[in-house]
């Protein structure tokens, strides 16, 4: 029997050769429950089938079960499968934190921000004496408000949210998230299979400073902390020596946020002889050739850079605070110290033009990338882009599971799916092309010419 039950509901259907990653969030809330002495176990759905899930999560009286935007409905069908078999069903993640309104009927709490501390208190209350308005952070459904009316409304806290928590300050007191409780051995060959080598990942810094319309962030705010160098080096260690793995992926929204730190954490990998490859996120006005030298021979094998657009203007409706300018000199300034190159794009942001659009497929298909992923205008709730959209949206595509193969329109848009994912597939393919082709892609000028007309025309 196990106190606490973790789930991170995604399902691979086996259609996409995209990265996957064990759930780091679900992995620090087991890890210091752990430290404080709970019995904890982690089920990633990942590699699993949905009917074996419900049976392995009957055996603790409390579960908690991460959503983001792909995984509503996945984790409002677990806990609706699992609320008369489990005792307290708990909320957690990016969508909760977001959205609270939608988990709140089906789950018993909803959690709001960073999960350590404020499920380890929600673990206390349970074992007392289950007076959950203490814990900040708390969305709590009726049936628990019922069970602690009287405290509540003694204490005023009649809207049942509890209160905002702060944020943790020093992120080095937290343990390592409980690696031990992954699928290490289907992660590492799922990876050997479809890259030929194996990678999993981590996280340096929370927050980010930046403000860009299309991402969610409400709960770190746009507070960032960063670990120490030392604490980050320590983790790299374990990921290669005790875990077995080549490669990590930083899962930082901003690696490269502060310089000096960037640096000095170059120079403690250097100086501890770490053997192991890393890619990670950045900014492209962040970069520069002293920054992408170091962290080359830090053994940074690869920098996604979020480019977003390659139109000024789009990138000022999307508050990206960026220049096409800058996102090109940061490319050539990464490959020319020896790094390779991907790149996130966004196709189609409310307010884009025929023009904007093929300048950003352009942009995609001619920049030397070694990878680049384009996708559609994702609204999360809690952002800008939200806001601008909101009364457009389409309700039953948002709560249907989302891959990165299938992209879906979540709001009314002018532009029709299939024009932007013709747009995507032209990116693609033209970047294809040019690479296959180098100088004597001048031949395939007219193709261009056809396609970028085709895409002008449709609707
Ligand atoms: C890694 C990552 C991915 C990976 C895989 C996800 C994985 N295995 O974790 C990949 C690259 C596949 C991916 C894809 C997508 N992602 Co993503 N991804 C991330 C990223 C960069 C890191 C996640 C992470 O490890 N965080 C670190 C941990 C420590 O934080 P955390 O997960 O938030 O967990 C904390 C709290 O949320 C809370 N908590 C978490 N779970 C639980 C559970 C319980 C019970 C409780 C109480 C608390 C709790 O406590 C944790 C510790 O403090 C985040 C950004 C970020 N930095 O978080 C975006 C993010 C999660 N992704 C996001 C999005 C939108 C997507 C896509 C939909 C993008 C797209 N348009 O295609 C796709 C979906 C693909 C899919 N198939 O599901 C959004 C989600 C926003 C939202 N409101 O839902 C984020 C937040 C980015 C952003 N800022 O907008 N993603």
């Amino acid at each position: 029997m196990y106190d606490l039950t973790l789930i991170f509901p995604y399902f691979d259907d086996g259609r996409s050769k995209s990265f996957k990653f064990p759930p780091l969030g679900i992995g620090y809330i087991a890890s210091y429950l752990m430290m404080h002495g709970y019995k904890v176990r982690i089920i990633d759905c990942t590699f699993k089938k949905p009917e074996d899930v419900i049976s392995e999560a009957s055996h603790s009286k409390v579960v908690g079960i991460y959503s983001m935007l792909s995984m509503v409905r996945p984790a409002l069908d677990i806990a609706s499968a699992l609320k008369e078999k489990v005792e307290l069903l708990v909320a957690g993640g990016p969508m909760p934190s977001a959205y609270p309104v939608k988990f709140i009927d089906t789950f018993d709490i909803v959690v709001q921000g960073e999960g350590e501390e404020t499920m380890l208190e929600i673990m206390k209350e349970f074992d007392g004496d289950m007076h959950f308005e203490r814990v900040k952070g708390l969305h709590l459904s009726s049936k628990i408000v019922k069970k602690t009316a009287q405290t509540i409304s003694a204490n005023g806290c009649g809207n049942f949210f509890t209160g905002q928590r702060s944020l943790i300050k020093n992120l080095d007191i937290l343990p390592f998230p409980a690696r031990d409780l992954y699928d290490n051995n289907l992660y590492k060959q799922y990876y050997r299979r479809n890259y030929g080598y194996t990678m999993t990942s981590m996280i340096a810094s929370r927050g980010c400073p930046f403000s860009c319309g299309f991402c969610w962030r409400p709960d770190y705010g746009r507070v960032y902390r960063v670990r120490s160098p030392e604490n980050i080096v320590d983790e790299m260690e374990e990921i290669q020596y005790k875990f077995g793995y080549e490669r990590i992926w930083f899962a930082d929204e901003l690696f490269i946020a502060n310089k000096r730190h960037t640096l000095r954490l170059c120079q403690e990998i250097i100086d501890r002889r770490l053997d192991i490859m890393w890619e990670c996120l950045a900014r492209a006005d962040l970069m520069d050739a002293d920054l992408a030298k170091a962290m080359k021979r830090a053994g940074c094998h690869k920098i996604i850079f979020g480019l977003e657009a390659g139109d000024d203007h789009t990138l000022q409706l999307m508050n990206k605070k960026l220049k096409v300018k800058q996102s090109k000199n940061a490319v050539y300034t990464a490959v020319k110290a020896g790094i390779k190159v991907g790149a996130f794009f966004i196709l189609g942001y409310p307010g884009e033009t025929n023009e904007s659009m093929l300048k950003t497929i352009k942009m995609a298909s001619s920049l030397p990338l070694d990878y680049f992923s384009m996708t559609v205008p994702y609204p999360l709730p809690g952002t800008k882009l939200y806001e601008t959209v909101k009364d457009k949206m389409l309700v039953e595509e948002w709560e249907k599971p989302l891959h990165g193969y299938d992209h879906r329109l979540l709001f009314k848009h002018e532009f029709s799916i299939e024009k932007l994912k013709y747009g995507m597939w032209k990116a693609v393919t033209q970047a294809k092309m040019r690479r296959k082709l180098g100088p004597f892609y001048i031949f395939l000028k007219p193709w261009e010419f056809y396609t970028d007309h085709k895409f002008k025309k449709m609707a």
